[in-house]
C-alpha cells in the first residue's frame, strides 16, 4: 500500500508518541510506525523520573490527567554514604521546582490512548522499516505489516526509533560523529511488591557498590543495585538480591529496607553516547536514537521529550510561514541541553558507583565530593537544578 503524510515517525516510545501528540495539537498529521505489540510497549519497565518541564508540558499538552492523579510528587531526594542519609530539598533550592515519579510505561499508555482517541495513526507490528529518499524532498520509509509491503511518503521523518533503530544507520557514512564513553559496570533493576521503604528516592554509595531504591505506587518498590555490566540475571535468586540490596542500603538511623515478591528483573548496561548533528536534511533524530545518559542522572525519558518539544514547534514553524530557521537550529538547540545532561549523569554515575579499577584515594575523594554536596548549599544547589531539569525552550 502507499501512503502520505506530513511526519513519518519512526518508533512509539515516549519521544514519537509525544512527537506525534504535540504535531496534532499543530494541526500536523503524522503517522508513528512501531515494530512491537502494543501490549509490548505497555509492558515495558523502564525510567520512572519527570522532570518539571516534561510534567508542565504533558499538563499543557492534555495528557496529564492520570499522571497528576497517580504520579507521585517529590521535593527531594536523598544522598547515602557512610550509612547515613542526607537530604537534598529541590523545594528550597530551585524555587519550588519538584521531579514527579510516573513509571514510563504507565506515561506510554496515556499517549497511545490519546493519539487513538483523536483519530492518530500508530501501527504496530509494523516489521522491516527502512528509509529511503533521504536526498529527496519526499523521504520514504518502506516496512510490512499483516504480510503486506508499504510504503509512506513523507515530508519528514522523526527518527524516535531508540538506540538500535534504523534511522540513525540510514544516514550516509561520514556525516554524523559519535562521541561515547562505555562504564565497566550495568543496573540490575527489579520491581518487588513491597511498600517503598522511604518517602524519597535513595541513592547510595557503598563500598560493595551502588544501590537506588525508588518506587511506582505506595505499594510497589523499584531497586537497583550495580553489577557487572553483563551479568547473567541467573546469578541473582531473590535472596542474593535482597541480601546484597539490605547490604548496601543500610543505615544508621534505623532505616529498614522492606522486602516483598519481585516480579520483574532485568540487567542495564551503562553508556553515554551523543551523535552529532541530530538531523540529516528532512530526518531529524530524537531521543535515543541520538542520545544515551547513564540512569543515575534519570535524564533519558526528559531529554527525548525535550527533543520533540523543540522538533514539534520548529515543524510548527515551518509549515505555519515556510520558516526553516528552526529546523535548521533544531540539532544545536538540542545538543545544548543533551550536552548538560550528559555531563550531569557523568558526575552523578562516578561520584555514586564502585569503579573496580580505582584505589582507596578515589573512594575518599567520592566520599569528599558526596560531603562538599550535602553540606555546601552552592554544590547542592547544582545538583537540584539539574535533578529538577531546566526549562524547555
Ligand atoms: P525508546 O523508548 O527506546 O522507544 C523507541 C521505540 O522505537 C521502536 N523501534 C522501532 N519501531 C519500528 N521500526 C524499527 N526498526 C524500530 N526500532 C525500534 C522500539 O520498539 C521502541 O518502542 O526511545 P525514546 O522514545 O527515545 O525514549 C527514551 C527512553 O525510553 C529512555 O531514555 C529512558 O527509558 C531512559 N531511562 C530513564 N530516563 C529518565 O528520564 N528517567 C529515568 O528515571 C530513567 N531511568 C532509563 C531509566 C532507562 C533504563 N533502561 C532500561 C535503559 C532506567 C533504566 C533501567
Ligand atoms: C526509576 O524509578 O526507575 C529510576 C529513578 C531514578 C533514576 C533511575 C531510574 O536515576
Amino acid at each position: 500500500m502507499k501512503m502520505h503524510t506530513r511526519v513519518g515517525i519512526v518508533g512509539a516510545g515516549p519521544a514519537g508518541l509525544v512527537l506525534s501528540h504535540l504535531l496534532h495539537l499543530e494541526g500536523i498529521e503524522s503517522i508513528v510506525l512501531e515494530s512491537h505489540t502494543r501490549e509490548y510497549v505497555e509492558s515495558r519497565v523502564r525510567a520512572g523520573v519527570l522532570e518539571q518541564g516534561t510534567v508542565d508540558l504533558l499538563n499543557a499538552a492534555g495528557v496529564g490527567d492520570r499522571m497528576r492523579r497517580e504520579g507521585l510528587g517529590h521535593g527531594g531526594i536523598e544522598l547515602r554514604f557512610n550509612r547515613r542519609g542526607h537530604r537534598i530539598d529541590f523545594r528550597d533550592l530551585t524555587g519550588g521546582r519538584t521531579i514527579t515519579v510516573y513509571g514510563q510505561q504507565e506515561l506510554v499508555k496515556d499517549l497511545i490512548q490519546a493519539r487513538l482517541d483523536a483519530g492518530g495513526q500508530v501501527l504496530f507490528e509494523a516489521s522491516d522499516a527502512s528509509i529511503h529518499g533521504l536526498e529527496t524532498t519526499t523521504p520514504q520509509i518502506r516496512f510490512c505489516k499483516d504480510g503486506e509491503q508499504n510504503e509512506i511518503d513523507c515530508d519528514f521523518i522523526g527518527g524516535c526509533d531508540g538506540f538500535h533503530g534504523v534511522c540513525r544507520p540510514s544516514v550516509p557514512e561520514g556525516v554524523l560523529k559519535v562521541y561515547e564513553r562505555n562504564y565497566p559496570f550495568g543496573w540490575l533493576g527489579i520491581l518487588a511488591s513491597a511498600a517503598p521503604s522511604s518517602d524519597e528516592l535513595i541513592y547510595a554509595n557503598h563500598e560493595r557498590g551502588f544501590a537506588l531504591q525508588s518506587m511506582r505506587s505506595p505499594s510497589i518498590t523499584r531497586l537497583y543495585l550495580q553489577c557487572p555490566p553483563d551479568e547473567d540475571i541467573a546469578q541473582w535468586p531473590d535472596e542474593r538480591i535482597w541480601e546484597e540490596l539490605q547490604l548496601r542500603l543500610a543505615g544508621d538511623e534505623g532505616f529498614h529496607l522492606n522486602e516483598g515478591p519481585i516480579f520483574q528483573k532485568g540487567v542495564t548496561g551503562m553508556r553515554s553516547y551523543v551523535v552529532e548533528p541530530m538531523q540529516y536534511r528532512r530526518m531529524f533524530l530524537a531521543g535515543d536514537a541520538a542520545h544515551i545518559v547513564p540512569p543515575t542522572g534519570a535524564k533519558g525519558m526528559n531529554l527525548a521529550i525535550a527533543d520533540v518539544r523543540i522538533l514539534s514547534k520548529a515543524l510548527a514553524a515551518y509549515y505555519a510561514a515556510g520558516d526553516d530557521t528552526k529546523l535548521n537550529q533544531y540539532s544545536a538547540t538540542c545538543l545544548r541541553r543533551v550536552w548538560r545532561a550528559q555531563h550531569f549523569s557523568w558526575w552523578m554515575t562516578s561520584m555514586l558507583h564502585h569503579f573496580e579499577a580505582d584505589g582507596e584515594f578515589d573512594y575518599r575523594r567520592q566520599l569528599a565530593e558526596l560531603d562538599y554536596v550535602t553540606s555546601s548549599r552552592a554544590a547542592a544547589t547544582s545538583l537540584a537544578e539539574n535533578y529538577v531539569g531546566f526549562p524547555i525552550e
